[in-house]
Order: C-alpha cells, then structure tokens, then sequence
C-alpha cells in the first residue's frame, strides 16, 4: 500500500489574480487531491494512524470530511458510516455512496450530524474521524505547506498565505506546516462567509463561542463552534491571523469567476478564500496597512470541494442571486 493516500498537488502562478492582487499568486491545487478537497491529508493521516484493522470508521461532514474518510477506508479495506446534515445536497450523499460508505441524513447542520456520529462511535465501537479538531489531522494537513516550501525553493517566502475557515482544522494544519519549514512570521488570511463565521464571532468575543445557525450556503464551513485550537493560535502573539468575512453573493461570483478563469470548479467553502482576491479584499488590507504595500507572494489554498456540480452551481445562482 502506498505510503500515504494524498498527492503532491501542483503550485501553479496564476497571471490574472497576480494582476489584481498586484503580485505573484500562487494556487495550491487542493481540489485535485484524491475525494477532491485537502481533507484527504489529515483524515488518511488519522485513518492510517487509529483505524488499520478496525470493526469500521465514522464521520460526521458537511461532505467532505467524509469523502475523504470514505475514500481512506476503502483503501484500508475498513467499513465507513458517514453522516451527514439533511443540508448536504444530494450529490455529495451520492458521492459518498460511490465511495462504499453507508450515509446517515441526521440533522439540520453539521453539529447535528457529529453527536450522531459521536454516539454510534459509542454504540458499535467504530473509530470515530473528527473533521477538523484533531492533531493528526493538522499533522497530515502540514504537509501541503511543505510541498509549497520545496516547489518554491530556498529563499523564496509566501507574502501570505490565503485560506478557508470551517472548523478551523485547514488553519491549525497550515499553522502547523509554516513552523515546520520556519514560515511563521508569515500573515494568514482566514476566510468565512457571513452565517459560517465561528471564528470571526469567536475573536470578536474574545473566547470560543457557538454560533445559533449556520445561515450561509457555504455549507461545508458551516461548523457552529471554531475548534480550541485555532482560537488560541487566533490570539497567539507569535501569529499574524487576519480573519475577515465575505459574503455568500462573494464567495459565489469567486466560484463562476474562478471557473471561466482557470476553468475549475471548487464548492463555496473555497470560493469564500477565492472572493478575497477577486472582491479586492488583499488590497484593502494592504491599503489599511494589516498587509505590507509590498507584498511577497501570496499563497493560495484552493481547498476544493465536491459538493458543487454544474446543476448545484445554477441553483445557488436562483438563491442567491434574486
Ligand atoms: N469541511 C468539513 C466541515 O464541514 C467537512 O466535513 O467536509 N474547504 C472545504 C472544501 C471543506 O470541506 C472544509 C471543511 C473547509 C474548507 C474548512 O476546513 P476546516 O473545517 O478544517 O476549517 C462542516
């Protein structure tokens, strides 16, 4: 068996984002990992570490998390449950059933779905796979920092680094990998849509508070509470963490612009990091002096996504755009 189930994904500069944002961006190819998002990193990671020889594994996900698991487990000839909140499109329960997991609907959002996952951990002794609260998933995530450090070669830094925030799992991850290549002075741009905003709301209090709804169409960051982790590392002096809001109108028009540009289809949940370059957001910050003028290059996590298909994209175009 291979030695991990992730790829090296590419690093590509992409020339129409570097001349908004007015210096070199480079795209970190997430959406072309294996269950098509970055959450095979961690998850296969955690999987191979907890769940070899297993009666089975569990997952609550707003689809991904679960695709992912779904896919590890197969690969390790392991059962996989998965559930979901009744939220999560049909395509994304088909997807997991191509997979050969078996799908649960429970809930309206992702927490929902996750103390379902929690009890039947309990109940049939599955090993239970966290989406984004788990050292090993960050371990796992940490490698895509690395493979950007080796494309990118000695002597060349990230200005920035561009991602999404669900549950805050992608953040420590990528937290993580900028210590181990020596990045950590490097800002992160941490992006939520409006109605997914767990972490923002979290800084904004000042501790770790849960959200009443998850009201965005971004259902994939729509976790209600920001894990512990990515709280403590928002309020670390070591860090420069810029959280920053879009909304789902945003993160819409990144996902069509994205796909007419480079001719790529991502979900919400990535369109909401997308949105901050195409909506202008980088320069603002560089205006308000939160970015230096003169910005290194920025690094872009395109974290993919499933759980948007051609028919799914007109759909939310109808909801949001009327
Ligand atoms: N999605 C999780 C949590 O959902 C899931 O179950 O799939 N980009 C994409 C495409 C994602 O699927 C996710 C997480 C994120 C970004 C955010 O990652 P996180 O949760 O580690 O911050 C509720």
């Amino acid at each position: 068996m291979a030695e991990h189930f992730h790829l090296n994904t590419p690093l590509l500069e992409c020339l129409s984002m570097s001349k908004l944002v007015g210096t070199t961006v480079y795209l970190k190819m997430e959406n072309s990992q294996p269950s098509g998002s970055f959450k095979i990193r961690g998850i296969g990671h955690l999987c191979q570490q907890l769940a070899r020889q297993s009666k089975g594994v569990v997952c609550a996900s707003g689809g991904n998390a679960g695709k992912a698991a779904a896919y590890a487990a197969r690969k390790m000839g392991v059962p996989a449950t998965i559930v979901v909140p009744s939220s999560s499109p049909q395509l994304v329960v088909q997807g997991l059933q191509d997979q050969g997991a078996k799908v649960k609907i429970t809930g309206k959002v992702w927490d929902d779905a996750n103390a379902e996952a929690l009890r039947l951990a309990e109940s049939e002794g599955l090993i239970f796979v966290p989406p984004f609260d788990h050292p090993l998933l960050w371990q796992g995530h940490a490698s895509m920092v690395a493979e950007v450090a080796a494309a990118l070669g000695p002597g060349v830094k990230p200005g920035a680094v561009l991602l999404s925030v669900g549950g805050g799992g992608l953040l420590c991850g990528v937290i993580q990998g900028l210590k181990d290549v020596g990045w950590m002075d490097v800002p992160i741009i941490a992006m939520e849509t409006v109605g997914a905003n767990c972490l923002n709301a979290a800084i904004k209090a000042g501790k770790v508070v849960t959200l009443d709804d998850i009201t965005s169409e971004a259902k994939c960051l729509g976790a209600k509470t920001v894990c512990k982790q990515a709280f403590e590392y928002s309020q670390s002096s070591d860090l420069t963490i810029i959280s920053e809001l879009v909304t789902d109108q945003q993160a819409l028009h990144a996902v069509q612009t994205f796909l007419d540009e480079e001719r790529v289809l991502v979900e919400m949940a990535c369109g909401a990091s997308l949105a901050a370059v195409y909506s202008g957001l980088i320069r603002r910050l560089q205006e308000e002096g939160r970015l230096p003028t003169l910005l290194g290059p920025l690094l872009v996590i395109v974290c993919g996504g499933s759980s948007i298909n051609m028919e799914q994209l007109t759909s939310l175009k109808h909801k949001l755009q009327s």
